[in-house]
């Protein structure tokens, strides 16, 4: 039973579409938890309303508001979560009139910036100013921050950061994947329901996106990825294999092929003799490319259908609450950003990140922060492979530092390193190599080779992680103490 630490409080959140579904993603999500499993009434303020459609399964248009900037939701999303989720337009004409934020009669318990992306100036103002009459009524201000693995976010969670105009105390609240950290999301039944993930609901997965299940002997990759992944080389290695160990052009190439055959969890390929090539098992491959711009960048030049032992399948947009059910479905999981990074992590499957290119390399940190974490108790080739796969798929030279080495890998390394951050819109050509480049990916054939470890350590990762609270539950938690805090300290400087 979730502890609901905040039951009957108003949340206030705000948050600035940046590009993207990701902090509106990590914004709807807690929002949703919050209200679902915490019995918070939330407002969420949303500078781009429109922007969260794809995560309601329906396509970017024009969102209807009514006359005070509320969105209105589909019927289905409203009857779910209508009365306790408000989605408002954060804008000038709805929002940042100070007068109107001054006079507010419902204060809230709690006030969340998704990201740091502040609040409307009058309402800081206002904010100070109730702090200052009534310091044991003062609402909490959490700034949510970006999720890392790197050690640093320890020592700044949960640390104050007073308001700059107004200073205001603000605590800062990261995510993180230890007990000293904010906790990642997580809802409270989503391990019962993967776990109970059948074949009858895997079944239903593929058909509610209007495909049937492949047999269970494929192996099914999803991509969820940024503009400039490195797909067709997946696609031009995985379409390659054939039948029989020696008979793929890209064997015959010298270059590897993969097409692993067994069971869903653990598939096991066969290996050549004599050699570091794959043999091709009798199973193909199913690559599932997620919407966005990715899949519309891909699909002119690579057709849904078959391409050779390959088939390729481009999904629509579904609803958030539905996103996992296709990463409980396939065997490898390429995700990107935060929330989906964090799902590929409860789906406890094999999964590679695609991250989101900061500048001056400052992705490249937090993804070997990762990895150092992530492969901790892999056999050394295993933990290996995996760096050498995510590195090859972030196109990024095997790092200097890296505990372990990847130089022994074919094909490790090299590319295009992205200097600043791409987008669904921007993108680089150059990252489509030629139709003849069949080779797979570095570090693939390896990884496969010990794909059983790799499941069995993405179900173990999954677990401990499992052990640790959740960030919703956790967040409500930590504001709990603070307002507790509050009236205590406030009640000792009155006495
Ligand atoms: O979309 P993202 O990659 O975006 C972000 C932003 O670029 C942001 O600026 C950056 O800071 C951040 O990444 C790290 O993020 P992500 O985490 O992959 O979020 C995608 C969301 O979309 C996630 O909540 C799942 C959801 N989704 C659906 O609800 N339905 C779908 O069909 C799909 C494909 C995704």
């Amino acid at each position: 039973m979730p502890d609901r630490a905040v039951a009957g409080q108003r949340w206030e959140i705000f948050c600035r579409v940046i590009d993207n579904l990701g902090d509106i993603g990590v914004c709807w999500r807690l929002a949703r938890q919050l209200a679902d499993e915490q019995g918070a009434q939330v407002r969420l303020w949303l500078d781009q309303p429109e922007a969260i459609q794809p995560l309601w399964g329906q396509a970017l248009r024009s969102v209807e508001l009514d006359g005070e900037g509320r969105v209105v939701m589909p019927q289905a999303i409203a009857a779910r979560y209508g009365g306790a989720i408000t989605i408002l337009h954060w804008s000038a004409e709805h929002f940042d009139r100070a007068a109107d934020c001054e006079s507010r009669a419902h204060w809230p318990q709690i006030v969340l910036e998704g990201f740091g992306c502040g609040v409307p100036p009058g309402y800081a103002r206002a904010l100070a100013g109730r702090a200052k009459a009534d310091p044991e009524a003062a609402v909490r201000w959490i700034v949510l921050e970006y999720l890392s693995a790197e050690p640093w976010v320890r020592d700044f969670h949960g640390r104050v950061s007073p308001h700059p105009k107004t200073g205001s105390e603000r605590f800062f609240y990261f995510p993180g994947f230890d007990a000293d950290t904010g906790g990642l999301l997580r809802e409270a039944d989503l391990s019962a329901r993967r776990d109970a993930f059948d074949a009858l609901a895997r079944e239903r997965a593929w058909q509610a996106r209007g495909f049937a299940a492949p047999d269970a002997e494929r192996f099914v990759v999803s991509i969820f990825a940024y503009p400039d992944a490195p797909v067709a080389q997946w696609i031009e290695g995985l379409s390659q294999a054939t039948g029989h160990a020696g008979e793929s052009a890209a064997a015959a190439a010298g270059s590897v092929a993969v097409a692993p055959t067994g069971e869903v969890t653990g598939k096991v390929p066969e290996v050549a003799a004599g050699g570091p090539r794959l043999a091709v098992g009798h199973g193909s491959s199913v690559l599932a490319v997620a919407p966005g711009a990715l899949s519309e960048r891909l699909h002119a030049r690579y057709p849904a259908g078959r391409h050779g032992a390959l088939e390729l399948r481009y999904l629509p947009y579904v609803e958030q609450i539905a996103f996992d059910d296709i990463l409980w479905a396939s065997d490898l999981n390429i995700v990107r950003g935060e929330d989906s990074f964090v799902r590929a992590q409860w789906a406890a499957k094999p999964f590679i990140w695609h991250i989101y290119p900061q500048a001056e390399e400052a992705h490249r940190v937090k993804l070997d922060a990762f990895l150092d974490r992530y492969c901790e108790g892999m056999s050394e080739v295993l933990a290996r492979a995996v760096r050498t796969l995510w590195h090859g798929f972030n196109r990024m030279s095997p790092h200097k530092g890296s505990s372990i080495g990847e130089e022994s890998m074919p094909g490790a390394g090299g590319g295009i390193v992205k200097s600043g951050p791409s987008s669904e819109v921007g993108h680089d050509d150059r990252a489509l190599p030629s139709r003849s480049g069949g080779a797979a990916p570095a570090g693939l054939p390896q990884a496969i080779e010990h794909w059983t470890e790799w499941c069995t350590h993405a179900r173990r990762w999954a677990q401990t992680l499992e052990s640790q609270a959740d960030l919703a539950s956790a967040l409500a938690q930590f504001c709990q103490d603070k307002l507790k805090s509050q009236v205590i300290s406030s009640s000792q400087d009155s006495a």
